[in-house]
């Protein structure tokens, strides 16, 4: 009997938002992670530029900063044709079912929620409503697909939790409607370090370009950022407490080259922190070569650019209309006849 290969892949749903220069926190804490999935599972991805414009875009950056995301992420190995990966805002279910999940979310709930905190202190003069509902999207995002499982790096656990408890409480309303999703964060590379505060995680809004390594940095630059990256005065390659710098280094180079700490610290025994710094970036151009490359092919490629977001839009859609249609009648709202 067959059993293996009828049994339904388990749904994993994840987005990103295209907001500025992607970096290595980003990819070895998030996108790397997507790629591995695609076979094992059946993902769907999205740009989440709905959620982007919480904080005000300039609007012909905006159009380019998506542009080059979506590029940059076939780039990094998303295969479209196995993970449909679209533009949140081509595919109009997401805007409607955060409405009505906006009035299954409690003020109170979203008062909590740390990144609106973080980012209400840091644009203190524009802490506009969609700042503040910006969970009841993203929950909307995962539960139109009934994902089950979430990857996201450890900041957004909060609104992952945010996500599981309007699915509940809609379904102990309404009859089982949502599948209720688990985060799914990565152990290794969960969180890139800041390389010059190695105590805040790696942001693309850092103002200090110095801080981040974007995947697109050109490769003396990331040579120029590892070698200048903050460390301690022990001048010994071993993690510990106390050695942020150091620790933060051998995550990003155990991520890249696949060694655990133990390969790490007996590969640089005798040697100092300039020659681990060195080979960290070398490490990090070799590995970023080729999505660079691939990424250059494709910025160039606009049509086939085109093709692969509106399929996968027209492919979400038909998805995420099931779940959209099922939530309306069970409110009570008049089918549409159209
Ligand atoms: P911003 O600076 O605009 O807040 P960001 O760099 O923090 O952006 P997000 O767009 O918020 O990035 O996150 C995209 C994905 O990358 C999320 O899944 C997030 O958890 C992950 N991520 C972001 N920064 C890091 C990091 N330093 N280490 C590991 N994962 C990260
Ligand atoms: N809030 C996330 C991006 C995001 C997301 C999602 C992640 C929007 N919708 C749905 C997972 C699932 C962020 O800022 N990293």
């Amino acid at each position: 009997m067959e059993t293996a290969n009828t049994e339904r892949k388990k749904v994993i749903f994840s987005a990103i938002q295209p907001s500025g220069t992607i970096t290595l926190g980003n990819y070895l804490g998030a996108l790397k992670n997507w790629i591995s999935l695609q076979d094992e599972y059946s993902c769907i991805f999205a740009l989440a530029d709905l959620h982007t414009i919480t904080v005000r875009q300039e609007p012909a950056k905006f159009r380019r900063n998506v542009l080059e995301a979506y590029a940059l992420l076939l780039a990094c190995g998303i295969d479209p044709e196995k993970s449909p990966f679209f533009i949140q805002s081509h595919v109009c279910t997401h805007s409607e079912l955060a409405w009505v999940l906006n009035c299954y979310t409690q003020f109170g709930e979203l008062q909590r929620m740390t990144q609106f905190k973080d980012k209400a202190a840091k644009h203190a003069d524009n802490v506009n409503a969609g700042l503040f509902t910006y969970p009841s999207l993203m929950a909307a995002d995962i539960l139109l697909y009934q994902a089950d499982l979430v990857p996201v790096g450890a900041d957004q656990k909060q609104h992952l939790e945010l996500t599981r408890n309007i699915a509940e409480r809609f379904n102990g309303i309404y009859g089982r409607t949502f599948t209720v999703p688990d985060a799914y964060i990565p152990l290794q590379g969960a969180r890139i370090m800041s390389l010059q505060e190695p105590t805040r995680k790696m942001s693309k809004s850092d103002e200090n370009a110095n801080a981040y390594v974007a995947v697109l940095d050109k490769p003396e630059d990331i040579m120029r950022k590892c070698r200048r990256a903050i460390t301690d005065s022990e001048a010994c390659v071993r993690c510990g407490e106390g050695k942020d710098g150091i620790n933060n280094l051998m995550g990003i180079y155990s991520c890249v080259t696949g060694l655990s700490n133990g390969q790490i610290e007996k590969e640089f025994e005798n040697k100092g922190y300039g020659d681990f710094k060195t080979a960290v970036g070398e490490a990090v151009v070799e590995h970023l070569r080729p999505i660079q490359e691939r990424y250059a092919d494709l910025i160039k490629n606009r049509d086939y650019l085109e093709q692969c977001y509106t399929e996968s839009a027209q492919k979400a859609l038909s998805i995420s209309v099931r779940t959209l249609n099922k939530v309306m009648k069970k409110v009570g709202f008049i089918p549409r006849a159209f």
